[in-house]
């Protein structure tokens, strides 16, 4: 065993995370130098002579420094749907800059026009009812949003490019002199003595940057005018509301594998989303920070008067104005901020989607329950734990399989001798509508004899793999000893990536068969923070800096990309990824990683997971039960409790765990995790109708409660309950031996519990809860779509009909809509679907088709039930009569038999 090796088995070994592998602000040369920025000293200014509308949408002006002699083009364009995009670009970089553009959408942005005006010392910038204010020197943008300042750019002055600088020859003598006081200035007008205090080379524990290109960083602060609190900044272990870092380090964005994760810290995670959403009862503002690097996020609250503040005030003639300080630094990369005006929340998720393109549309399979374990042995193990499903009559669609399932750790093999018939065993899973998950990681094990690494190696058209500094293959070590790592960010690796999905190459593969990806963040046991040195070289001689933070995006995309080449695009992909960035929404599921079987953890989930849709990452999980350690039997009751109501929902365990299938815990509790699963199961027809919504337009399936109601402050700190889409709000039982379980329930409307159909008042009450307690609430006014009678699988659920529940608001109306398609193939994108709006108003429940131009036949509906009632009504479809029941003591109606198609359009008449 090699000495990399001990020290990685070491670290598995030990119980927290070790923070000294990961960087401090302080440990970071950039971070230091940024932080530590003087505020109002930036000295950029712009020169009027240049401001110029170079088309009907952009404006675009030169800005200088003081002291610099270089300049920067900066471009303000105005998007349609009150966007701003602003770009930075040095005018002659040393280098060029990078920009991951593929970030972006599909659709081409759209512009939107403006004009320009200029008076005395300002130019201004008006679209809509919105402007932007360009101040001359100091530089400063005031953004107005319908005559209110919402964002400042630079009002703390801490703009500053480091302009790419040649790396001087440091001659000791000549250094010394400077030292004395020569100080000679190089071509650019900094001091050889300045660039020679910069960090060219760093050096982190026993590793070495050597930094060839120099320093390069740049900052930006954002003020956020009239604002109670910030959000998003995926991935941190941290509250939902962001917390002001004055006292801690700034929150970091660096994908990494930080092995056992503390909670409630600004650390780095596994992916990273340089977006926030600024929030307050009159205002929603979001900005998106594009950057791939390395990335600090400063933050301050406060209510002092700022310059901004003092602005705001004499136009508002209000004393105190609270103010939310952001300041964004980054290792490298071209500056380009995205400013969404809102004014609702809702607003500023379009504007997002406008951008960033809508969330992808999974196989419905993909959002039924998966069940993981690092590992299910053999096949024998997986055709057991899945005839357990049945036996225990609990549904389940995938069973995942580990690292552990490969030959050596190659991925896109079996272990022969463990799974020697992997099709047979697929077909046994697909017979029952089950399908299965293998891991793929970024790391391809050197072996000369192994066809897959010989064939990347060999490539003749392009590198397939991520070149070390001095542009050989770079090898680090993970999983199966010595590797390489695929080069992604190329896009002729990602084609020859996608290809090795195809039957032919994957071996033992089945249309059955999808894909996990781990570990590409890219973690690599012995490299810096258990990651890739920085002066590693891809694609277009990209550093590794520069691309690190897209890179786990791009493998994400090529496994997607691969599967959907494999099926002759026809089948929706899925593949889930644990290093994600901005876009990846548009590709398949993340989940947060190595999670703790600890209630703490429980509890973090949520905020985790609200942060992520509020940053545009609509399709996330956590490991139900917890990666690490074994959960208490209550522990994973209520995992699951939790789990059931969130967008991805998947089982997985720490191969150290002991086995903890569903049945394992009595027989009590196997029916409790049973009910749990039941549930998800009855409710895929409204989350489907949610992850629909979410493809067009992005609308978060978990949303925080201020979401829907935004006018709420108290709901600003709210990060114990959520709302599954627009109609479903859970109050998960997070605490353990909890028997009054406090519920918070927004107005102004109504909401029944969900099993009880009991009506609340909205407000905050205290409900009696049991370990069978799942409290679940319908939002008075809605109608959803459910399936009461719940198989093995999703796919075996197909044409069973629906059930439609009807949640009456104070003046008795409702309404909803219902999506269904195949729920596998792209057949979807040629209107093969139906969107149904359903609604209920003047005692008449009504079916109407939301799309025209969709087709679809969907099962029909065996049930109606309608909530909020309070006296027996008489219940018709074009005159013949429906069999009703009426429930005195839960105020509801049951329909049975209307023998209606979903997909129909019809009335129900009461009377
Ligand atoms: O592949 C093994 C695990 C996997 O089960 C887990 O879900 C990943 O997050 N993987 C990390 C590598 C080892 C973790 C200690």
């Amino acid at each position: 065993m090699s000495w990399w090796w001990l020290v990685s088995f070491l670290l598995l070994l030990s119980d927290a995370v070790n923070r000294n592998n990961f960087k401090t602000c302080d440990q970071s040369g950039f971070c230091k130098r940024l932080r530590g920025m003087e505020e109002n000293k930036s000295g950029y200014y712009v020169n009027p002579e240049t401001i110029n509308q170079v088309n009907s949408s952009s404006v675009t002006f030169t800005v200088k420094h003081e002291m610099e002699k270089h300049a920067h083009t900066v471009i303000l364009r105005v998007l349609k749907d009150s966007t701003i995009r602003l770009t930075a670009q040095e005018k002659e970089p040393v280098h060029p800059r990078y920009s991951p553009v593929d970030s972006l959408g599909e659709a081409p942005l759209q512009d939107q026009s403006c004009t320009l005006s200029k008076s005395g010392q300002t130019a201004t910038v008006s679209f809509s009812s919105h402007k932007a204010v360009l101040n001359y020197n100091p530089l400063r943008i005031d953004v107005y949003a319908q005559e209110t300042l919402v964002a400042s750019v630079n009002a703390r002055g801490l703009f500053h490019v480091e302009t790419q600088l040649l790396k001087p020859e440091v001659n000791e003598e000549e250094h010394q002199e400077g030292e004395e006081g020569e100080n000679e200035e190089d071509d650019l007008g900094i001091s050889a003595e300045e660039i020679a205090k910069m960090d060219w080379e760093e050096s982190f524990n026993s590793h070495h940057d050597s930094n060839p290109r120099g320093p390069r960083a740049i900052s930006l602060d954002v003020t956020f005018t009239g604002f109670d609190k910030l959000y998003g900044l995926p991935e941190h272990a941290d509250t939902l509301a962001l917390k002001g870092t004055g006292s801690t380090d700034p929150y970091r964005l660096y994908n990494l594998d930080v092995f056992e994760y503390e909670l409630d810290n600004p650390m780095a995670l596994y992916g990273a989303i340089p977006y926030v959403h600024a929030l307050s009862p009159k205002h929603s503002v979001g900005m998106m920070w594009l950057n791939a690097a390395e990335t600090w996020v400063d933050i301050n609250y406060s209510n002092e008067k700022s310059i901004v503040g003092r602005v705001l005030s004499s136009i508002m003639s209000s004393d105190e104005v609270s103010r939310i300080d952001t300041h964004f630094m980054s290792e490298s990369g071209l500056l380009d901020l995205f400013l969404f005006l809102g004014p609702t929340p809702k607003d500023v998720t379009r504007q997002y989607s406008n951008v960033f393109g809508p969330s992808y549309l999974p196989p419905l399979f993909a959002i039924s329950y998966h069940q993981c374990r690092w590992n299910y042995n053999d096949q024998k193990d997986v055709l057991g734990v899945d005839a357990n499903f049945d036996k225990y009559d609990i549904p389940m669609d995938v069973i995942w399989l580990d690292i552990e399932h490969t030959d050596g750790k190659r991925y896109f093999s079996w272990d022969a001798r463990k799974f020697p018939d992997s099709k047979e065993m697929l077909s046994t899973l697909a017979g029952k509508g089950r399908n299965m998950v293998t891991i793929i990681d970024p790391h391809i094990k050197v072996d000369k004899n192994w066809g897959l690494y010989k064939a990347g190696k060999d490539h003749s058209t392009c590198g397939i793999y991520v070149q070390n500094k001095d542009g050989g293959n770079f090898e680090g070590h993970c999983w199966p000893g010595t590797s390489s790592w695929i080069d992604y960010t190329s896009p002729c690796a990602r084609q020859w990536w996608a290809e090795q999905f195809s039957y032919d190459n994957y071996q033992g593969s089945s249309p059955s068969l999808f894909t996990w990806n781990d570990m590409n963040e890219p973690s690599v046991f012995n490299g810096p923070e258990v990651s890739m040195p920085k002066d590693n070289l891809h694609a277009e001689q990209w550093e590794h800096r520069d691309v690190h933070n897209i890179y786990g995006h791009y493998m994400h995309k090529a496994s997607s990309d691969g599967q959907v080449l494999r099926s002759q695009n026809t089948a929706r992909p899925f593949v889930l990824s644990r290093a994600f960035f901005v876009g990846s929404h548009r590709i398949g599921p993340i989940w947060t990683g190595d999670n703790y079987a600890s209630w703490e953890h429980l509890k973090m989930s949520i905020p985790m997971l609200l942060s992520l849709n509020v940053a545009g990452y609509t399709f996330v999980g956590a490991d139900v039960g917890g990666f690490f350690g074994s959960p208490a039997t209550e522990l994973l009751v209520r995992w699951y409790q939790v789990g059931v109501l969130q967008p991805f929902l998947r089982a997985h365990a720490h191969i150290d765990t002991r086995r903890r299938e569903p049945w394992l815990f009595g027989e009590e509790n196997t029916a409790l995790i049973r009910d749990a699963l039941i549930l998800r199961y009855q409710l895929l027809p409204y989350i489907y109708t949610q992850f629909y919504k979410a493809s067009v337009d992005n609308s978060p399936i978990m949303r925080p409660l201020w979401y829907d109601h935004p006018s709420d402050t108290s709901l600003y700190s709210n990060q114990e309950e959520f709302l599954l889409g627009d109609s479903l709000l859970s109050s998960p039982v997070l605490e353990s031996n909890e028997k009054s379980h406090l519920v918070t329930l927004p107005g102004p409307q109504v909401w029944y519990d969900y099993h009880s159909y009991t009506k609340y008042s909205p407000g905050t009450m205290h409900i009696s809860v049991k370990l069978s307690s799942t409290p679940l609430f319908i939002k008075g006014g809605s109608i959803l779509l459910t399936k009461m009678r719940v198989r093995r699988s999703s796919q075996l659920m197909e044409s069973d009909p629906y059930t439609i529940i009807v949640a009456l608001d104070n003046k008795g109306e409702a309404k909803g809509e219902a999506y269904v398609d195949d729920g596998k193939s792209f057949d979807y994108k040629n209107n093969k679907f139906s969107f149904q709006n359903l609604s209920f108003t003047g005692n008449k429940l009504s079916c109407r088709s939301g799309v025209k131009e969709a087709h679809y036949k969907s099962a029909g509906v065996e049930r109606v039930v309608i909530l909020g009632v309070d006296n027996s009504l008489s219940a018709s479809h074009n005159g013949s009569p429906i069999i009703s029941t009426f429930s005195k003591s839960s105020h509801s109606i049951t329909l049975k038999k209307p023998n209606l198609v979903l997909s129909d359009e019809w009335d129900i008449e009461f009377s």
